[in-house]
């Protein structure tokens, strides 16, 4: 049975924009798993309450029903150990939870603040009201302010990136020589920017664009292929 995943869609059915589905549909790539993918909208709760949860990625395999995109890859792991591995040892997981903390209190939101009008903007419109409400609430502002100051956001995102950089020259992936679930983390947020907004926030000589480049190529090109914006 094809495997089913709930994945976050805007305006357009095929805008799919959340880097935590990125990271998961890339994952099913890595593993040469076929699947499907159901567009879900934030307010369409009903549709994935029998996850018992609130939130996508959702994955449903068979019988089993996984959400939470980290343990989602730990079940991908652990249910197909004959194909590539997203994290081929004990201790490529402690290292790369670590780097999945990181990139969720560095880049998620330095990208976030630099998107976020944009993003507004392509958001399926039965979802407008609900989003404005959660976020204006958990960030303490309107939408329009937190966005405001994008070019303070985009430095301090490029900042944020700076401990990546040493690495990708010295190595195509995070991974090493193929990617690990690592890349797919960092890449979707990546995917969340460009599937969003027109901004482009890497320049061409940067280490992580040339590395965004070949994730946008890997895996037959699914993330390139996606509906979004040119880099
Ligand atoms: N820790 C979760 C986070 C998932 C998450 O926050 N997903 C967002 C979409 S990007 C969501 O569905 N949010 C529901 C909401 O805001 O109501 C994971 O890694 O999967």
């Amino acid at each position: 049975m094809t495997i089913r995943l709930y994945d976050l869609a805007g305006a357009e059915d095929e805008r799919r924009f959340s880097p935590y589905c990125w990271r998961i549909k890339m994952a099913l790539a890595h593993k040469g798993l076929e699947f499907e993918t159901m567009p879900w909208r934030f307010t369409e709760k009903d549709a994935i309450a029998f996850s018992g949860q609130g939130a996508v990625p959702v994955l449903v395999d068979g019988p089993r029903t996984v959400s939470d995109s980290w343990r989602i890859a730990l079940y991908l792991d652990e249910a197909y150990p004959e194909r590539p591995p997203l994290m081929d040892s004990e201790q490529a997981r402690g290292a790369i939870f670590v780097f999945k903390q990181w990139s969720e209190r560095n880049i998620h939101p330095a990208v976030f603040q630099v998107i976020l009008l944009d993003l507004f903007a392509h958001l399926h419109n039965k979802d407008k009201a609900y989003f404005r409400e959660s976020r204006e609430k958990r960030f303490g502002t309107t939408l329009e302010a937190y966005g405001s100051d994008r070019t303070g956001a985009l430095a301090k995102f490029h900042k944020a990136l700076d401990p990546v950089r040493p690495l990708l020259i010295e190595q195509p992936f995070i991974g090493g020589r193929s990617p690990s679930f690592a890349d797919y983390i960092l890449f979707g947020a990546f995917q969340w920017a460009r599937v969003m907004s027109p901004t482009h926030l890497l320049e061409p000589d940067d280490p992580v664009y040339i590395w965004r480049e070949r994730m946008l190529d890997i895996h037959g090109g699914i993330a390139r292929r996606a509906l979004g914006f040119a880099v």
